[in-house]
């Protein structure tokens, strides 16, 4: 089990305060500025989305006193971000941390849009920050990198800190939101009336769920060890904000959004009455077709968007949303423990459904390998006492690779040693993954669209295709676990024209 210090809370009631829901951003009046208005050329107005970084008081739960964290807007997660495709998005970040805070993290903050497609400068590169005071815009264009291939779109993504050896416990302080995609099908509306929109569930019957987990000082201060190099584990469960909280849900279909914002921690979701559930979407777009499962295993910066239908249960019934992984560490996890509980349904009223869960909910074209033009070991190493990519510590200055512009690649993940777990990510767009131990039969039905985080476990591969689109320069690819990525297992790709 997780070590505890000695003045760390160990336990607190479950299922006491209800699912906090996180705001949806509404788009602000603003002028837009120059360095801006030179990137919009073709994009048209975009909506301005102002996220004001400064610190709040945020409650966990009841029995632990308030805690002093840094938020977007006020709240732990941040207000949710929503794109609607062809309409681009002016994400205005204005730092308004204490200039005087010391303690763990930084307060020098970047800004990355986890999963968009964005030029780099855009992108959040790690030391491009802002310092308390200054603020920057960032373009979110909401095009497809491939004209009419709508499988780029309709899924869930997110945002938070990237600060250069920061971004752990930047984001540990509370630096995190989720967005959302929408689009003329996936359409935000389960009563559309447009033979081609898929109806999901929509309002308040589509949910956001960041998992995160942490570890609170009994007087609510959080608890972070600056020099833990394998990734924190908490051991309270924490969903948007909240240590298991409950939710009364209606009999009827939900859409869950979820997102693993933790640490080191990895999970095995499954409902306690064995049920199954429908995964519909991946971190790049919707799925082909939905996946029905019992068990989802996710990793830090992954998110997987599936449908519970709550019908076929009397009012009254409860289910949890558990997760029995045992973590000691950040590395991986080391077994199997007692389920834990992350969040209660409560079915407690009846509700008409209108929504629908198609059996296509998107075309994806096949991965096509007979256009790669370079094919690239990534290996992933623990040495010189810190983390590695192909034997090289992060450097700014230098890229892991250069690679063109609107061409397709075929990279190789792999992690040599099984003492540990590394979740890949990578900016430039979402892959395909190819094979998993290069069986492709072995790349399970749910990981077959588009992904842009892939878990490598120790001692095993993956063959990823990624296709680079038309924007160029520097894109970054590292470990997502932010204290392996800080821990220097981050690299660059300079994409040349
Ligand atoms: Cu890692």
């Amino acid at each position: 089990m997780i070590k505890l210090k000695k003045r760390t809370v160990n336990a607190v009631r479950p299922f006491v305060e209800p699912l906090p829901i996180p705001q949806r951003l509404a788009p602000s009046q603003g002028i837009l500025g120059a360095p801006l208005e030179t990137r919009m050329y073709s994009f048209g107005q975009p909506n301005l989305m102002v996220l004001e970084e400064k610190e709040a008081y945020h409650q966990f739960h009841p029995d632990i006193p308030p805690t002093l964290m840094w938020t977007y807007n006020g709240t732990f997660p941040g207000p949710t971000i929503v794109h609607r495709l062809g309409q681009s998005t002016c994400i205005r970040r204005v730092n308004n941390l204490n200039p005087n805070y010391t303690g763990f993290g930084i307060v020098k903050t970047v800004l990355h849009h986890h999963g968009g497609w964005q030029a780099p400068v855009d992108d959040g590169w790690p030391l491009d920050y802002i310092l308390p005071g200054q603020s920057r815009d960032y373009l979110i264009p909401n095009i497809l990198p491939v004209a009419n291939d709508r499988s780029y779109w309709g899924t869930t993504l997110w945002y938070h800190d990237h600060i250069a050896d920061h971004t752990a416990g930047n984001v540990y302080q509370g630096l995190a939101g989720m967005v959302q995609q929408f689009d003329a099908f996936d359409s935000d509306n389960e009563n559309d009336p447009s033979p081609t929109a898929l109806r999901l569930p929509s309002g308040q019957y589509d949910v956001p769920l960041a998992f995160s987990d942490y570890i609170l000082n009994t007087d609510g201060s959080l608890f972070f060890d600056q020099l833990e190099d394998k990734g924190q584990a908490g051991n309270l469960f924490v969903v948007n904000g909240k240590i298991q909280p409950y939710f009364n849900v209606a009999a009827r279909k939900y859409r869950f959004r979820l997102l693993v914002a933790s640490q080191g921690r990895h999970y095995d979701f499954h409902l306690s009455n064995g049920a199954p559930f429908q995964v519909i979407a991946s971190d790049g777009g919707l799925l082909e077709a939905p996946v029905t499962m019992r068990r989802l295993y996710m990793v830090p910066g992954e998110r997987y968007d599936i449908i519970i239908d709550f019908s076929q249960y009397p009012l009254g019934t409860q289910i949890a949303f558990m997760d029995d992984l045992l973590h000691t560490d950040g590395n991986k996890p080391e077994g199997i423990r007692v389920p834990q509980p992350q969040l209660l349904f409560v079915v407690d009223r009846n509700a008409p459904d209108p929504s629908r869960v198609p059996q296509r909910l998107t075309v994806i074209p096949p991965p096509d390998v007979s256009k790669v033009v370079a094919t690239r070991r990534i290996e992933f190493d623990r040495r010189n006492g810190g983390w590695q990519i192909n034997r090289r510590f992060w450097d700014p200055t230098r890229p892991l690779f250069t690679a063109r512009a609107n061409t397709t690649e075929r990279w190789n993940l792999i992690v040599n040693s099984g003492g540990w777990h590394h979740p890949f990510h990578v900016h430039i767009d979402s892959v395909r993954i190819l094979s998993r131990n290069r069986r492709p039969a072995a790349v399970p039905l749910h990981e077959r669209g588009r992904k842009d985080v892939v878990n490598v476990p120790g001692g095993s591969q993956a063959e990823v295709l990624m296709k680079i689109h038309s924007y160029t320069g520097r894109y970054m690819l590292h470990c997502h676990n932010p204290a392996h990525e800080d821990l220097y297992m981050m690299g660059w790709v300079d994409v040349r024209p």
